[in-house]
């Protein structure tokens, strides 16, 4: 048996993990991070496209944002279009100048990847059997196996950045958890192509036949989605049948313009909204997906995983630069408030953009369900104030700060 040592030992590799490892690593605070698979499996993953300027605005602090702030593409605003017709949503007129920013998620992981070889903390990637011991004690600790070797990791605290399928979550005792859950009667399809987008900005589309999002992730290289049943298999959809669907989908002038070509990468993603309460027990903190699972409607999932990576680096900055831990109780409800905000928008937003069987299906005459949507949507998008709720709400709403630290109430007193 190996035994290790460590501050902070984060279960996850995935950019919740990496973002807290290194911003922990600059504060001089020691970490450990492990992952059951690899670093070149995770980088295959194909996720995340539009961050929030509080994200980005961590990678600063991080110290990760050279590559994000030279090839990032700052959007000014994106549009929704209905039934053939687009309307923009002027993201900085309507938020007094607020952006948001597109880098996709696999380079993200690639800068922290980066970052973290470099500052020489520890990662064991391909760590299997991976085991939370003692969390309401002080002393907790992990045991997984590594290279053939059984080892225990003992630490402080230990941050459960593993994913939605994770083993940390699970390890709260079920009886103390409440788990909100709302599954969604379809999947978004994604296809990453090597071509030009359609547009300079975002295209997020309600159609009579279905859903599309047209976004990007750099001047070449396009990302699109079409809502499919659940039952959808991605081997039942060539990219030519996919091209098609996409183009019915668009307005027409996106559609004329539309470059295809093959696809690099093509999946279907489930939608599902989850929510764990509280993202804490003992000494564990649940952060991101863990914890809670958006729809990617409004973009929102990588953002609010990054809101519960700063209030957990912050608290924990405080326990041990100041031997403060009054904030430690507070991560859970401190990380909700947010979390709930952003569970909310992209519901909404889901159910304004698709269309769900549900929708009337007991109405005698005709589909009022739907009908009902579509006045909300036209009504929306034909008033300022209906375009600035969906505009504020887009780039994101503040981070919470923590309450004073103990350091500055006696600065106050003193002074
Ligand atoms: P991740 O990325 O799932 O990483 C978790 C890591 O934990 C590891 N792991 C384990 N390690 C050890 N032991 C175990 N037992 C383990 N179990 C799991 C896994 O191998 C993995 O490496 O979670 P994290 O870091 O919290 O990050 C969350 C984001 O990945 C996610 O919220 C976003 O991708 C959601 N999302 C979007 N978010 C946005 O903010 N903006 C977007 O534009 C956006 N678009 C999207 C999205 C998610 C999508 N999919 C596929 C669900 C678009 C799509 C299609
Ligand atoms: C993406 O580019 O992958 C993307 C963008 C916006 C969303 C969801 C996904 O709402």
């Amino acid at each position: 048996m190996k035994h290790l040592r460590t501050r902070v030992a984060i279960i996850g590799s995935g950019p919740s993990g990496l973002a807290l490892g290194q911003l922990l690593h600059r504060q001089g605070i020691d970490n450990v991070v492990l992952d059951r698979v690899s670093a070149e499996y995770i980088l295959k993953r194909i996720r995340a496209g539009i961050l929030e300027t509080g994200f980005a605005e961590l990678m600063r602090e991080a110290g990760v944002s050279a590559r994000m702030d030279r090839d990032g593409l700052v959007h000014d605003g994106f549009a929704i279009a209905f039934n053939g017709h687009s309307t923009r949503i002027d993201l900085k007129g309507l938020t007094g100048g607020r952006t948001v920013l597109c880098y996709g998620q696999v380079e993200i992981t690639h800068d922290l990847i980066d970052a973290r070889v470099q500052s020489g903390q520890p990662t064991f990637y391909e760590a299997s059997d991976v085991r939370l011991h003692d969390l309401t004690s002080d002393q907790p600790s992990i045991t997984f196996q590594h290279d053939g070797e059984n080892c225990t990791l003992h630490c402080d605290y230990i941050a459960g950045c593993d994913g939605f399928h994770g083993v940390s979550r699970q390890s709260i005792p079920a009886e103390l958890r409440t788990e909100f859950e709302r599954v969604y009667p379809f999947g978004w399809l994604g296809v990453l192509s090597d071509t030009p987008p359609v547009d300079e900005e975002l295209i997020y589309c309600r159609s009579e036949r279905g859903f599309a999002l047209a976004s990007m992730r750099s001047h070449t290289r396009s990302r699109y989605y079409i809502d499919v049943p659940l039952t959808a298999k991605v081997d039942e959809w060539s990219d030519d049948a996919f091209w098609a669907e996409l183009k019915r989908r668009l307005p027409y002038d996106a559609a004329e313009r539309l470059v295809t070509g093959p696809s690099i990468e093509k999946s279907i993603a489930p939608l599902r909204s989850f929510v764990c309460e509280p993202m804490q027990h003992g000494r564990l903190f649940l952060v991101g997906d863990a914890a809670h699972i958006v729809p990617p409607t409004g973009a929102k999932g990588l953002n609010l995983a990054a809101s519960d990576v700063s209030t957990l680096y912050r608290i924990l900055t405080r326990v041990y630069r100041d031997n403060d831990l009054s904030c430690v109780p507070l991560y859970s409800e401190i990380a909700l408030r947010r979390v709930w905000h952003g569970e909310r928008f992209s519901w909404w937003l889901t159910r304004l953009l698709h269309h769900f069987d549900e929708q009337g299906r007991h109405d005698k005459s005709g589909n009022s369900g739907r009908r009902f949507t579509e006045s909300e949507l036209q009504y929306l998008l034909g008033s300022e104030a209906g375009r600035r709720l969906i505009a504020e709400q887009y780039v994101g709403l503040p981070y919470e700060s923590l309450p004073e630290s103990r350091a500055a109430m006696a600065a106050a007193n003193a002074a």
